[in-house]
């Protein structure tokens, strides 16, 4: 992909060059991206997202894309910020995702914990959580794929604030999470959540939170099916496909399980690249592949939703 202020898309950034390039998209693309600020963080950095719609004005059903909620995961956040340029370039050019924004709205959000992104960047490679101050623990953080409105604090879950997994003191407790929330349900028309971690090459559906199979199971597994196979397609990637539960191992208060609990029927998580063996420092010149074939998937699962 090219950019007019020659961003690197094969290249790890730091959040100030991807919320630059967040602006130089929008600004590139006025009739179709926006940048709107839907929060900020614990430690005062702005939330940014990337809102892609062609009918203005209008209140259209929508996808969220959820990147980086676990900062060390940087495949997601450079998967991310590639996904917005491609979606820009492609529209008008790719039958597919120019149907799907005739239809809906896609809103982006390329770094979900800003505060651990810079963390990462700065301090400590493998932080996973946000960097909120928990009152009487000298640890720091709560685990923000563990703090949603889904049988909080059930299995899965710390309620140790030293723990990796720790679901933090109430739920939403973590304003970076609040802020999603609230801009989703204030919303009210999303129709398909996806979140973007990494590793282990699974895409993956609700529940997290219990073994029970959803309502909604057997559609759900169709429709990752075929988003693995169509991104499999590109250059032979293979995905395994199932439940959250039973597919990585059970975990409570997950965005997926609150966005399918929440009416959103289209939920999913993927873990990008790799299988482990370079695990969250994959090698930057695995981002385009990485995206590449990662954006299949996610065309699959969007003109799915966009077909309702
Ligand atoms: N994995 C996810 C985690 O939050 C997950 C797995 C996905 C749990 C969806 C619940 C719901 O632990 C990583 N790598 O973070
Ligand atoms: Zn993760």
């Amino acid at each position: 992909e090219r950019s007019g202020n020659n961003f690197n898309y094969g290249a790890y950034h730091s959040l100030e060059a991807i919320y630059r390039e967040m602006d130089s998209i929008a600004t590139d693309f006025p009739d179709l991206a926006s940048r709107m600020k839907i929060g900020h963080s614990f430690e005062n950095r702005p939330m940014y997202v990337l809102k892609f719609s062609t009918g203005e004005g209008k209140q259209r059903p929508a996808i969220w894309l959820n990147a980086g909620i676990h900062s060390r995961e940087w495949i997601s956040q450079a998967t991310a910020i590639w996904t917005a340029r491609k979606i820009v370039s492609d529209y008008q050019k790719d039958p597919a995702i120019t149907s799907i924004l005739e239809k809906m709205d896609i809103f982006l959000l390329p770094v979900a914990n800003p505060d651990g992104y810079v963390f990462t960047q700065t301090q400590n490679r493998f932080w996973r959580k946000t960097r909120s101050l928990n009152p009487g623990s000298p640890c720091v953080g709560a685990d923000p794929n563990r703090n949603w409105n889904a049988s909080f604090a059930g299995e899965g879950a710390s309620d140790n604030p030293c723990s990796e997994v720790y679901h933090g003191s109430h739920p939403n407790s973590e304003v970076e999470v609040k802020s999603v929330v609230d801009f989703i349900q204030k919303h009210r028309n999303f129709k398909c959540f996806i979140d973007l971690h990494s590793y282990s090459q699974l895409l993956m559906y609700p529940y997290g939170y219990t073994v029970k199979k959803a309502p909604d199971a057997d559609e759900l597994d169709v429709v990752a099916r075929r988003a693995a196979k169509a991104l499999a397609s590109l250059s032979g990637t293979e995905y395994q496909v199932g439940p959250t539960s039973t597919t990585i191992y059970p975990a409570s208060g997950s965005s997926p399980d609150w966005a399918y609990d929440n009416g959103i029927k289209y939920a999913f998580t993927f873990e990008l690249r790799d299988m482990g063996h370079y695990g969250f420092l994959l090698p930057a010149n695995q981002i385009i592949p990485t995206a590449e074939e990662t954006w299949l998937g996610l065309r699959a699962i969007m003109e799915h939703v966009r077909d309702q």
